[in-house]
């Protein structure tokens, strides 16, 4: 039986009065990224998505920035969850459970990924400061849940230890791109099969 997998690629575009972005990705990539958020450190962790998620990633969001991050990097979060539901469609032979633990330095985190079909986060990352750089530390959550509502997943991030915020939560951004990769693999053992003992996710 040959099965040939549709490529896992998608385009969204989101546009609201507080942003407008455009999302465009593949799952089966290498990891190139072309980030325009406006947040120079909120770029810096979508990269880690791209590359340890070897996703090619683009993301242009044009948003009110006057105002704060808010809309921007929650918003990202919605419209990266919608990209990443549409590339993967029914799951047809993805591993769907990921997860990874990442250190850097002194910090260690984990992130654990079930494309359920059900969206929950569950997110214990005590940031031991409000900013790095221009990203308020509090956004992290904005983002993960915005994905998490979009995409249907169950996700799990836990910041096990860590000093310094910087690298914190870039161990949170590069163990959830980790995690994501190994759930979105397509597993040779059950080519075309659907994860799941109800037939759907
Ligand atoms: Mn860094």
């Amino acid at each position: 039986m040959s099965t040939s997998i549709a490529p896992r690629v998608a385009e969204v575009t989101r546009h609201t009065h507080e942003t407008k972005i455009r999302v465009a990705l593949n799952l089966d990539g290498s990891g190139q990224a072309k980030l325009n958020t406006g947040i120079g450190f909120f770029d810096h962790m979508l990269d880690q998505v791209a590359r340890h998620g070897l996703i090619d990633l683009e993301i242009d969001c044009q948003g009110d920035l006057h105002i704060d991050g808010h809309h921007t990097v929650e918003d990202v979060g919605i419209t990266l969850g919608q990209a990443v539901a549409k590339a993967v469609g029914d799951k047809r032979g993805i591993r769907r459970y990921g997860h990874a633990y990442v250190p850097l330095d002194e910090a260690l985190s984990r992130v654990v990924i079930d494309f359920s079909g059900r969206p929950g986060l569950h997110m214990h990352v005590p940031f031991t400061a409000g900013m790095i750089g221009g990203f308020d530390t509090q956004l992290a959550f904005e983002f993960f849940q915005g994905f998490a509502n979009h995409a249907l997943v169950t996700l799990h991030i836990d910041n096990l230890r860590g000093v310094n915020a910087h690298h914190q939560c870039e161990t949170v951004f590069k163990a959830f791109a980790r995690a994501l990769r190994a759930a979105l693999e397509l597993d040779p053992r059950s080519a075309g099969v659907i994860p799941s003992t109800k037939g759907s996710l």
